[in-house]
């Protein structure tokens, strides 16, 4: 880690209080399901992949051979995807970071990280990209602009646990109309994969990674209607044939959309209930709570607070379980994803 790396991960002498994020059980407020309307997503063609900009550290050591792959955003191992919350806003404890460490589908307790007070930094994504048995964070630094000299960068943390190791640069990207938007294993190497959307042109890809390592992009098809974002993909294989799935949300007409993958290609859009934008819901992650072996949608309301499971079988929703409220919209629900 060098000086900079340790200036970012100041440890706050975060309240108590804070941490706990205000947990207070939510009333009957889940997203109700609508019927199935809204446009069906379909793929557009292809559009060239981000460039890639030089490397602006050295990698670190990585494993290339997949042994004990950590289930994506499950800190402690206990075979449950944990959640994590990172604190934006202006508060005095801006930058916190932590988890809820889940019980199958309810919330057990909370686990503070080490905060990261430039608020450039975004959670990107989790999965274990050095492939020892533990989640490791993704973050990436877009806020464009000539003040910013870490605009671009892309970094892992590697964590022991829920203990913070290392940090490992990944190669930057410095175009900010590019987000990641998730990373899961979509070749079937054991290295997580980065998932990426440019929110101006449309365009989709993968990062095809080994460890650390880019080996290569793999455009996905593009979809230009800016109303339509992805919210992850980590464990998310909705039906069962072995490749994580890509969940989209279109945040103007309300429609989501799981598109089913496979490997690295676009196999077919299967639609979700509408949850109608103006009532706050937001899809933010998605992990199996359950237990059944299907991903869970993980929701949070930005304004009410409310933060729900949908139970799915499958693709289908199944049921609805509601989580600890969290009232401040400041408290961003970052993964699984
Ligand atoms: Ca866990
Ligand atoms: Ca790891
Ligand atoms: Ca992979
Ligand atoms: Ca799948």
């Amino acid at each position: 880690m060098n000086a900079m790396d340790s200036k970012r991960l100041v440890y706050l002498p975060l309240l108590t209080a804070a941490l706990t994020l205000n947990v207070t059980m939510a009333g009957a407020v889940e997203p109700a399901p609508e019927a199935l309307s809204g446009p069906t997503l379909q793929p557009e063609g292809l559009i060239a992949p981000p460039e890639i900009a030089p490397r602006t550290a050295p990698a670190a050591t990585t494993s290339t051979v997949p042994s004990l792959r950590a289930l994506n955003s499950d800190f402690n191992s206990d075979g449950i995807p944990d959640i994590v919350w990172r604190l934006r806003g202006n508060s005095t404890s801006k930058g916190a970071n932590v988890l809820w460490l889940m019980n199958g589908t309810s919330y057990a307790s909370t686990v503070t990280l080490p905060a990261v007070t430039d608020l450039n930094w975004f959670i990107a994504g989790t999965g274990d990209f050095n492939g020892d048995g533990n989640t490791d964070i993704l973050w990436r630094n877009n806020k464009p602009g000539p003040t910013n000299t870490q605009q671009g960068r892309i970094v892992v943390w590697l964590m022991d646990g829920s203990t913070y190791l290392s940090t490992v640069d990944l190669p930057g990207v410095s175009d900010g109309d590019w987000h990641i938007r998730g990373a899961g294993d979509f070749d079937g190497n054991g290295s997580p994969d980065i998932v990426w959307r440019n929110y101006v042109t449309g365009a989709n890809t993968l990062w095809l990674m080994e460890g650390a390592n880019l080996l290569q992009t793999s455009a996905l098809p593009s979809v230009g209607d800016q109303g339509w974002n992805i919210f992850g993909s980590g464990d998310g294989d909705f039906d069962g044939n072995g490749s994580p799935d890509i969940v989209w949300r279109n945040e103007v007409t309300g429609a989501n959309t799981i598109w089913l993958m496979n490997g690295t290609t676009f196999g077919g859009a299967v639609s979700l209930p509408v949850v109608v934008p103006n009532a706050g819901w937001q899809l933010n992650a998605f992990g199996d709570y359950s237990g059944d072996g299907k991903p869970d949608l993980v929701w949070r309301n930005y304004t009410t607070g409310a933060n729900t499971l949908w139970l799915m079988n499958g693709t289908a929703l199944g049921s609805t379980v509601a989580l600890p409220a969290v009232a401040s919209p400041d408290w961003k629900l970052e993964s699984p994803r």
